[in-house]
């Protein structure tokens, strides 16, 4: 809904996010992330141009390159709207120009036996797959960290499951006669036009991951059975399922196999898991696969007595999830929630049901997912520098007063 109210802190917001620009661009660029966090305390602003087609209603906009989805629209049906998919940019998102004409779209593919450009055209030729899967930021739930990790203060909302298209990569690494000895990474390139005057290093989004994770991953060209909008990495995207946000390169231009992980800022020191108060380092943890993870999405607040039904989503992120508990009383206790719908396989998330008895009072309510190999949601979280990979369930709970 439009906000008549606010014009003049659009103004002001709106220069201030103009002015930040590229600073925007780095969670773990050269430019640390003080103007982030003063965007992100105040997340009202209009959405941007070039997502102005999303459901205003349904988004938090912490920033012209941050979109978070509201807790409450994460609906049950399973598979989410595109349009109130959240959006997360490094770098401001290429112009228009590039969907203009998506099969012209060119991805130049390396370390393999037959290194060559292919186009959206060619790679339609090559294979199709679908798969649904959760995207989900590194930093969701940073916001729940008591040390204010620096970056975006994400809640839950930056996470959906949509349904992707496109080739298989493993399809296209065998069209081009298999890959080069000793290439033990998968390194995606994002399209984006880089700010002049600085290192390219320090911005372009490039992000390796592990070979193996070639064996679910796509070049997708379609998301939720449309052609992926420019703000979700159209033409052309990489796609790989159970991995962190990040390693999803947007308007790919470049797949290569290759012996080491990239040395872009965004590989070598940004994403990595260390200790509140350490920098980032290539010999640190990179976040890569995805943890077990749940929340409750209704009630929020409040509700009325009587049999009150708890809705939620749960994934397993890198595994298939296997069930998920709900507690009313902080922990204390746990019953086992109902999937509902269609189980759309190991990498998306499911919705589910829980009914309690509640007689007017306050309840803190909390979701607890287990995964097949046997994970769960943790209690708490151990903090970590940049705030990321939180799934402690305590933090996660709501507060509902029940009337
Ligand atoms: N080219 C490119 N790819 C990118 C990014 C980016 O800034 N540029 N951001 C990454 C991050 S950090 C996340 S969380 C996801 C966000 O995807 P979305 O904007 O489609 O929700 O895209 C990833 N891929
Ligand atoms: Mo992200």
């Amino acid at each position: 809904m439009p906000q008549p109210r606010s014009l003049h802190r659009r103004h002001f917001i709106v220069g201030a996010a103009g002015a930040a620009g590229v600073l925007a661009a780095g969670d773990e660029g050269p430019f640390g992330a003080t103007a982030f966090a003063q965007q992100s305390a105040r997340p009202d602003q209009p959405l941007p141009d070039y997502v102005k087609w999303k459901n205003e209603e349904a988004m938090i906009v912490h920033s012209k390159n941050t979109l978070e989805t509201k807790r409450d629209f994460f609906g049950t049906s399973g598979i989410m709207p595109g349009d109130e998919l959240f959006v997360r940019n490094n770098l401001p998102a290429p112009n228009e120009e590039i969907v203009a004409d998506r099969d012209a779209w060119e991805v130049s593919v390396e370390g393999v036996q037959k290194p060559r450009n292919l186009t959206v055209g060619q790679l339609k030729n090559i294979g199709i797959e679908t798969v649904a899967a959760v995207l989900q930021c590194s930093g969701n739930g940073r916001d729940f960290f008591a040390h204010k990790a620096s970056g975006t203060q994400w809640r839950v909302g930056a996470a959906g499951n949509l349904f992707w298209s496109g080739v298989p990569i493993a399809a296209v690494v065998e069209h081009l006669g298999g890959l080069v000895q000793g290439r033990r990474y998968m390194t995606g390139t994002g399209g984006e036009t880089l700010p002049k005057g600085i290192d390219p290093k320090t911005v372009i989004v490039e992000r390796s991951v592990p070979i193996a994770a070639m064996e679910h991953a796509l070049l997708a060209w379609e998301m939720n059975g449309k052609p992926v909008p420019l703000a979700h990495g159209g033409p052309l995207r990489l796609v790989i399922p159970g991995y962190y946000g990040v390693n999803n390169v947007k308007y790919v231009k470049r797949l290569a196999f290759t012996e080491q992980e990239s040395d872009a800022n965004i590989q070598r020191t940004g994403y990595r898991v260390r200790p509140v108060g350490v920098k980032g380092a290539p010999d640190q943890p990179s976040m890569w696969e995805m943890n077990v993870k749940s929340w409750v999405t209704h009630p929020l607040k409040q509700t009325e007595d009587g049999p009150v039904l708890i809705y939620g989503v749960a994934f397993g992120g890198i595994n298939t999830v296997k069930s998920v508990d709900v507690s009313t009383d902080g922990g204390k206790t746990w019953k086992q929630a109902r999937f509902l719908g269609a189980d759309f396989g190991r990498f998306a998330w499911r919705s589910f049901v829980f009914a309690a008895d509640l007689a007017p009072g306050s309840y803190t309510i909390a979701s607890r997912a287990n995964d097949t190999q046997g994970r769960t949601q943790p209690e708490t979280f151990e903090p970590n520098e940049r705030g990321y990979g939180h799934n402690g369930w305590r933090d996660h709970a709501v507060s509902v007063t029940v009337t």
